[in-house]
């Protein structure tokens, strides 16, 4: 196998493996922020929900960009990083 080709492909398995992670870092996050009850709008409350359960089901579908980004919303409106 060329190096270059090598280089590529250990490359995109890394960003995989570290997106494979993130998810269920996020997901920890939302989960720790609603176990202190935040100060949400029932509506907020609904959609920070929402998408905790959708990031689940793209992170478990291999899609962990659209899971990191799903859940990056969830946690902009729960105010953690
Ligand atoms: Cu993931």
């Amino acid at each position: 196998m060329p190096i270059r080709t090598f280089a590529a492909a250990a490359a995109l398995l890394l960003s995989n493996a570290a997106f494979a992670f993130h998810c269920p870092n996020d997901m920890k996050k939302i989960d720790e922020a609603l176990a202190k009850n935040p100060q949400l709008t029932a509506e907020q409350m609904a959609e920070v929900k929402k998408q905790r359960a959708e990031g689940e089901t793209l992170h478990k579908a291999g899609k962990h960009q659209e899971s990191v980004d799903t859940l990056a919303k969830a946690m902009k409106t729960l105010g953690v990083q």
